[in-house]
């Protein structure tokens, strides 16, 4: 008996979850992403799938074949999505698409379907890149979005960089790079993710298909001002940085209001992060995100002109890097429009299709491989948070739109 829908979310449950805040903290390469991992194995084995780690650290299952090399060129049909989670994340993000993959295949098994195509689930590996910076690290480095080179001069919050960290964690970072042979064999990823928005509880329907993803990115802002004794240095002697960083953080708000897009600073750093001491350096990440390439670089660079302006008057100096960038993704219309037709001819009325500011691996994926997604009702739409949440119902609708997807797209 392989474990259940439930059972398999009650087995993830307690990895990598903090008492105090209720939030996940599973961050790539630690002992909770191996944990992760572990449970990942686990399922595969138990479904006797075989299992696969790739080189840059994504785990595949497979069915139908013993791994990749098996599979002809644009063969493979595949889902999945990813374990990770953003500091104090909800238990959805991610683990809804991997749980829900293998419940379809479970359904599919249980259906009785024959499947004339190698079928496969991945775990793609530091999806949310919150401990190095950088989102999507296991499906870029497959794309070859990532060069080998920049991944190993990544760095996290206490100066490891990505090799220490999975040379610690028992991989070896010399292996990492562009996969393209594995991805050849792949026809189709589907990823199905819990909604980060209301679009479908406002519709009212369980279930949607994205059409497109926002073009989006981080930058990093640095203001070197002096250090200083907080209750000794006249108002006008001071060079702070945290003055200028706070009407950036407004600059960045005003910005993304006046161009209907979107644009959050949700981390900083202080130096030397002292009560009594004026700051030396304020260092704030810029998440920002927009409907299209014009809009995002309207906002980013009104924000950039407004902190080095600040900047300036505070003799302060600044820095800006964009620490990365994804492009919009139009998900592919054949396939998004077969998802349309397998699910409006096994369900009772058409399901929406709808875009999304959030990232995914299938996004990435898209300039390599045809990848689609499927949307899960989200009922307060909360998203990177410990409340973010999907009735059960609904994950069910969720299971079986896979596993008809899943069925459409590998039996001929
Ligand atoms: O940040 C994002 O959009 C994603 O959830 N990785
Ligand atoms: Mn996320
Ligand atoms: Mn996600």
């Amino acid at each position: 008996m392989t474990a259940s829908f439930h059972e398999m979310w009650q087995e993830l449950r307690p990895i990598g979850r903090n008492s105090s805040s209720g939030g996940y903290r599973r961050y790539a390469w630690t002992g909770a992403d191996a944990d992760c991992r572990a449970w990942f194995k686990a399922q595969a084995e138990a479904r006797g799938l075989a299992y696969e780690l790739d080189r840059n650290g994504n785990q595949w299952a497979w069915l139908g074949a013993t791994g990749y090399q098996d599979v002809a060129p644009g063969d493979a049909v595949v889902t999945g999505s990813h374990l990770d989670s953003v500091p104090d994340g909800g238990a959805f993000d991610g683990p809804l698409g991997v749980v829900s993959s293998f419940a379809a295949l479970d359904e599919l098994r249980g259906r009785g379907t024959e499947l004339d195509k190698p079928l496969a689930i991945v775990n793609f590996g530091d999806e949310e890149g919150a401990r190095f910076g950088l989102a999507c690290v296991g499906s870029r480095l497959a794309a070859g979005a990532l060069t080998t080179e920049a991944a190993h001069q990544l760095r996290d919050g206490d100066g490891t960089t990505l090799p220490q960290a999975m040379e610690r964690a028992g991989y070896d970072p010399e292996a990492i790079g562009p996969d393209p042979e594995r991805l050849a064999r792949i026809g189709a990823f589907v990823e199905l993710h819990v909604e980060q928005g209301r679009a479908l509880d406002l519709s009212g329907d369980p279930v949607g298909i994205a059409s497109a993803i926002w073009p989006h990115g981080r930058w990093r802002f640095d203001f070197h001002g002096e250090a200083n004794h907080a209750g000794t240095t006249r108002l006008e002697d001071r060079r702070d940085p945290m003055l200028s960083y706070a009407a950036t953080v407004l600059a960045a708000r005003e910005q993304a209001r006046l161009a209907g897009a979107l644009a959050t600073f949700g981390k900083i750093s202080v130096e030397p992060n002292g009560v009594n001491a004026i700051p030396s350096l304020v260092r704030g990440w810029l998440d920002s995100r927009a409907p299209d390439q014009d809009t995002l670089d309207t906002v980013i660079n009104g924000i950039e002109r407004a902190a080095a302006e600040r900047a300036a008057r505070d003799g302060v100096d600044l820095t800006v890097v964009r620490e990365s960038f994804t492009p919009v993704v139009e998900f592919q219309h054949a396939l998004r429009d077969e998802l349309s037709a397998i699910l409006a001819k096994t369900g009772e009325r058409t399901v929406p299709v709808l875009g999304t500011g959030a990232g995914h691996d299938a996004g990435i994926l898209s300039g390599t491989i045809p990848t689609a997604m499927l949307f899960v009702r989200n009922p307060t739409g909360i998203s990177h948070s410990p409340a973010e949440a999907a009735n059960e119902d609904d994950c069910a609708a969720g299971v079986t739109a896979l596993a008809d997807v899943l069925e459409g797209l590998a039996c001929h």
